[in-house]
């Protein structure tokens, strides 16, 4: 039987969906792009930013049942999510990291040709600021603190956040620096994550002490994604990922494990996993998020 947990996971992963699927609706996409784009947003993914985003701001007194696919905060997670998955396709590209698979399917170049995933990549990302855009329209008495959310996710993404991340990876290549490690990966995948638990955040009027825990479990949340990133690529199972797994170190990539060994990285993550409950343990019903750690502490895929 399922327990509590897993149904609140799975509860926000529908939400997720129906907002995805919604703010494709509004626009009149041509078809080949349309195509491209929606294999991507649906093949599959397990929804951990807009579900981390959701559940943030339930903790702080929301309540999702009463909201409709176009509120502020399943916009805002659907947006992330749209960036995320601009970021997956453009990440497997053959002059990024090139994938031929992604979640156990070919990945977008493969489907639709470098073009066409180019594209579907840009307007993905577009996409997701057109619906932020229209938020704030939509929403005058709070687009203050949308517009403050909504900048939030343009730094994470961009030339300071993931952009960022994703270029210093790129010339990572054998480098042995711890520095640097957490560096890229704090930027490449720890941004999104943070974006996703602070947006939740924003739309509550919480203090600036709240506010900092929340950052600090956002970091520390993005830092254990990352070290059982690399541990699955060295020990994963390619069924359950639905990629080719050793990729990392047959390219000489950064990675927790090529700089700590297994052993360590999974010490370190148990540590950061520890940090990340601790920094959230002064909450009320923060038990969904604690135990979302433990979920990804020991994850499979
Ligand atoms: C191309 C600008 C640009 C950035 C790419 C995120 C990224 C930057 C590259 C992906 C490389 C990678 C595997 C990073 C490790 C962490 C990560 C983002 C894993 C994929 O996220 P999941 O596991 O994916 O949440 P699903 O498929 O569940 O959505």
């Amino acid at each position: 039987m399922r327990d509590r947990f897993s149904i609140q996971l799975e509860y926000y992963k529908n939400l997720a969906e129906e907002t995805l699927d919604s703010v494709f609706s509004a626009f009149n996409i041509p078809n080949e792009l349309n195509n491209a784009m929606r294999y991507s947003v649906f093949a599959g993914g397990k929804r951990l930013r807009p579900s981390l985003c959701y559940a943030v701001w339930e903790m702080l007194g929301g309540d999702l049942s009463k909201t409709s696919p176009n509120c502020p905060i399943r916009i805002l997670g659907a947006s992330i999510e749209l960036i995320h998955t601009y970021s997956l396709i453009h990440d497997d590209l053959p002059c990024m990291d090139d994938d031929d698979f992604r979640r156990g399917k070919p990945s977008n170049h493969k489907m639709f040709g470098e073009a066409m995933a180019i594209l579907a990549g840009d307007a993905l990302l577009n996409l997701a600021y057109e619906n932020l855009f229209s938020l704030c329209k939509n929403n005058p008495f709070e687009s203050q603190n949308i517009i403050k959310a909504a900048e939030l996710i343009a730094n994470c993404a961009g030339a300071t956040g993931m952009v960022a991340g994703q270029t210093l990876d790129m010339n990572s290549n054998n480098s042995n620096d711890k520095k640097q490690l957490k560096e890229i990966h704090s930027l490449k995948t720890g941004m999104l994550i943070r974006a996703s638990v602070l947006c939740g955040a924003f739309l509550h009027d919480i203090s600036q002490e709240c506010f900092e825990r929340l950052d600090e479990f956002a970091k520390d949340f993005g830092i254990l994604f990352q070290i059982t990133d690399d541990l699955l690529d060295e020990c994963g199972e390619e069924a359950n990922l639905g990629k080719t797994t050793g990729k990392d170190k047959a390219s000489g990539k950064l990675t927790y494990v090529s700089v700590f060994g297994v052993e360590v990285a999974k010490s370190k993550a148990n540590n950061t996993a520890h940090s990340a409950k601790e920094r959230i343990a002064g909450f009320e019903n923060s038990e969904f998020l604690a135990r979302l750690v433990d979920e990804t502490l020991t994850r499979i895929k």
